[in-house]
């Protein structure tokens, strides 16, 4: 009889999406055969989300990636040969080396995705020492212009603050749907709620969180600096401010005092749709029932022009002067994880006097606030706190996707001739996909590489496509960006299959041939033991001894004895840091880009609010819509609309509908809700068709669905920081017959 293989398990975090749950990996005789929630983990304490169930369906997929791919034919076409790595590495190299002498190290871009270590950090290091600061990642549309803001006014960002039992009295969940994008918190926030914690929502939609509230302000779309404002002028018109806190540790009150004075509550009720009894009762709330927490969302930072940059200015002078700011049950700062060389091996620094490098980024006139110039200045305020810096300080510098196109084209500012695009799919995910897609497929873009676990419509465009492994065939530490005072082990469960290999290994192949030598470890571990030098221990003894969770306790009121990460060490409510940069630092609230009130006789012709791309706990963004067991769940697009509206319109539930802005069409499927008002539509994000056909023109029916293809995209719209201007573009509907 042969012998039974027994189930190993082996730890790691879940890489399907940004929260980093920690998950056994049951494997049987080198098989994957289930990948569960652990008990052990601190964060989930085992749970995991329902996405976990695709885990061992997307390890095996017949449509995964599994060798180097090098187009023949034109770019789009979908005509691949296979090559090995070693070719792949030695051309993609020799290229690079040629675009460097002829254009200068500026010239290639990386377009990253959100949080996907190894491959975004191995990606960044590899640009700061190559001398391009034409870096992106989401991280610009997923809280950059929030963390900016909060980092201008208190030296720190504040996502992730949960509620303490029997501390925390007040939580306001600002633009964020948490049963859906992020469930490990959730939890607690319901047990919170349970044992007496108020919430105050603000959110258009009426969502699970919504349900929950004591107080829901459905606010018109992209009006949430008006209602920060309003808030800010109750608590300064009442004194309910924190009077000692102001007066010791802030500074620029006055200043905010008169600007609040122009926001009353009729007038801010008028722009947002929130009665002014609701604003006054919330804002009397969040600032009496402290320690309270004011939440992180990401729609602040997808609100377009003035009106983002009002609405994460607004939230954060509201926790700063309500006194919330490092208190215990409120705002705890993190201190930084001084046990790993983490921003040091990066060489963030080095990219700001690198020998090559002649410009900042393409974007860096129109949005100083991302910037090699800003991560400079920053880098200066917070270097009393931070000697070596911040990992969160990626932030200060992604490059707008939106001058990048421009850049490719027309060599305006400078040519960008070689993008390297890897776990992200910017062609479903970022707005401007069309000019996106010319530029991808122009002939003066010389070189264009994807990586990524299937082929998706955006590296369908490269002329070189790598096999990425998954995370259970890489060893990994997750750290969030540095947004938390914790990191976690993950061990490699199984080798990689087919020549699938880890995203860590194509940016250091490329860097020894490219003048890197001697900076790279030759494997993955070995970067992670340097990480890790300061502990005195290497992975291998994080994983053999099985320790892979590393949680820091908060210590509250630090700034007490280090005052605050801002050129002063106080908190600047008007931010010495944004002047510098160019900005007006007052908070004022402007309308968003599109508007009824700001473009008249656009809402004539387009009467709806568009919001888009909130998330659905199916899936994350783009990924996953091969996994029928997921897919089945969310089968179609669909577009959330109130019943009065669709009456209007002739639209019944289920219908397929157009939705139309001033650059094209796509169709959804109309779902009615009357929790939604009657001027505003939700339209699903991040469709695309991994059954439809692969090459161009329908490229895996790209522009049938994605919303992204049809939000408008222009420096002029995007917010302050660059980010696009995802909820609040105007829209009309109707039935596809
Ligand atoms: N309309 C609208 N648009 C939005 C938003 C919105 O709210 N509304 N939100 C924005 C935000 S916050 C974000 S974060 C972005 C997300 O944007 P993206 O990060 O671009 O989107 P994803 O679909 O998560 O991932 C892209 C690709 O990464 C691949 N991938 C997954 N794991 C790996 C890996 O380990 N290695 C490699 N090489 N590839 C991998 C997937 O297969 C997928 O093709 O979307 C932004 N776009
Ligand atoms: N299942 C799943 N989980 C995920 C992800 C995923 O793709 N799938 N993505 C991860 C990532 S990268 C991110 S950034 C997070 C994002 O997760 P969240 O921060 O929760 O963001 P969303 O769900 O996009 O949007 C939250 C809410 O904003 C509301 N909203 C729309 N317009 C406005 C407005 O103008 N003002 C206000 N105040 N609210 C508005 C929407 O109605 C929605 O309910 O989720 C993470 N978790
Ligand atoms: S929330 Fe779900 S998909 Fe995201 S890391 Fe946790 S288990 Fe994985
Ligand atoms: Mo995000």
């Amino acid at each position: 009889m042969a012998p039974i293989d027994r189930v190993a398990i082996k730890k790691t975090s879940c890489a399907l999406c940004p929260a980093a749950c920690g998950v056994e990996v049951h494997v049987v005789g080198g098989k994957v055969t289930k990948v569960q929630g652990d008990r052990e983990s601190p964060i989930g304490r085992g749970k995991v989300c329902p996405k976990v169930a695709g885990a061992v369906d997307l390890h095996y997929h017949k449509d995964r990636l599994n060798y180097p791919l090098k187009r023949i034919g034109k770019r789009g076409e979908s005509h691949w040969q296979r090559i090995s790595w070693t070719e792949a590495i030695g051309e993609i190299a020799e290229k690079l080396a040629s675009i460097r002498d002829r254009f200068g190290p500026e010239a290639l871009v990386y377009l990253g995705g959100t949080y996907r270590p190894p491959g975004d950090w191995a990606a960044w290091r590899f640009c700061n020492l190559f001398g391009s600061p034409n870096i992106f990642g989401q991280g610009k549309n997923c809280g950059q212009a929030e963390f900016v803001a909060e980092w201008a006014v208190y030296g720190r960002e504040t996502i992730g603050n949960m509620p303490v039992p029997g501390l925390t009295k007040c939580v306001v969940l600002w633009g964020v749907n948490l049963p859906e994008s992020r469930h490990l918190w959730w939890q607690p926030m319901l047990k919170a709620k349970k044992a007496g914690v108020k919430f105050i929502v603000v959110d258009p939609r009426y969502t699970e969180t919504a349900a929950e509230a004591d107080i829901w302000l459905q606010l018109r779309p992209s009006t949430d600096g008006a209602l920060a404002l309003g808030m800010l002028h109750v608590i300064v018109e009442e004194e309910l401010y924190d009077k000692a806190f102001v007066e010791q540790w802030c500074l620029g009150f006055d200043e905010i005092r008169r600007c609040v004075a122009d926001y009353p509550l009729e007038k801010v009720a008028k722009i947002t749709n929130v009665p002014a009894e609701k604003i006054a009762e919330a804002a009397r709330l969040y600032a009496k029932d402290k320690p309270s927490i004011l939440s992180f969302g990401v729609a602040a930072c997808h609100l377009g022009s003035g009106a983002a940059k009002s609405a994460v200015l607004g939230k954060s002078l509201l926790r700063a002067i309500t006194g919330n700011l490092d208190i215990p049950g409120g705002h705890v700062f993190n201190e930084g994880l001084k046990e790993l060389r983490w921003p040091q091996e990066l060489y963030w620094d080095y990219l700001v006097s690198h020998p090559l490098r002649k410009h900042d980024n393409v974007s860096a006139d129109e949005f100083p606030a991302a910037s090699v110039k800003s991560y400079a200045l920053f880098r200066e305020a917070m270097s009393k706190i931070y000697p070596h810096g911040c990992m969160a300080s990626q932030y200060m510098r992604w490059v707008s996707p939106t001058l990048l196109w421009p850049a490719i084209l027309e060599g305006k500012p400078y040519p960008i001739r070689a993008v390297i695009t890897q776990s992200g799919n910017p062609l479903v995910t970022l707005a401007g996909s069309r000019a996106m897609r010319d530029a991808l497929v122009d002939d003066k873009l010389e070189l264009h590489v994807g990586m990524d676990l299937f082929m998706s419509p955006t590296i369908q465009l490269a002329d070189y496509v790598l096999p990425a492994a998954d995370f259970m065939e890489r060893p990994d530490i997750r750290l969030r960006w540095g947004l938390a005072d914790e990191w976690v082990c993950g061990e490699q469960t199984v080798a990689p299959l087919y020549e699938r290999r880890d995203d860590y290994q194509l940016w250091r192949d490329l860097g020894v041939r490219l003048g890197q030598e001697g900076y790279w470890p030759d494997m993955l571990e070995g970067m992670l033991d340097r990480f890790l030098e300061p502990t005195g221990q290497t992975f291998g003894d994080f994983v053999a001894r099985k320790d892979f969770y590393q949680m820091r306790p908060p210590r509250p009121g630090k700034y007490k004895e280090q005052g605050f990460a801002t050129f002063s060490g106080k908190v600047e409510l008007v931010p010495s840091i944004l002047a510098k940069l160019g900005y007006d630092p007052l908070p004022t609230y402007e309308e968003p880009p599109q508007s009824p009130y700001r473009t008249k006789d656009l809402a004539k012709e387009y009467p709806l609010i568009l919001i888009s791309g909130s998330r659905v706990r199916w899936f994350t963004h783009s990924t996953l819509r091969q996994i029928p067991r997921l897919r089945r769940k969310h089968p179609d697009p669909i577009l959330e609309i109130n019943p009065d509206t669709a009456g209007k319109l002739g639209i019944t539930d289920g219908d397929w509908v157009f939705v139309e802005t001033t650059v094209g069409r796509v169709k959804q499927k109309a779902r009615l809700t009357a929790g939604i008002s009657p001027e505003v539509v939700h339209a699903d994000g991040y469709w695309w068709f991994p059954e439809k056909p692969a090459e161009e023109p329908t490229l895996f029916g790209v522009w049938e669905s994605n919303i992204n293809s049809i939000i408008p995209d222009a420096p002029e719209i995007c917010d302050y920081a660059g980010d696009h201007f995802f909820r609040g573009p105007l829209c009309r509907v109707y039935k596809a017959s």
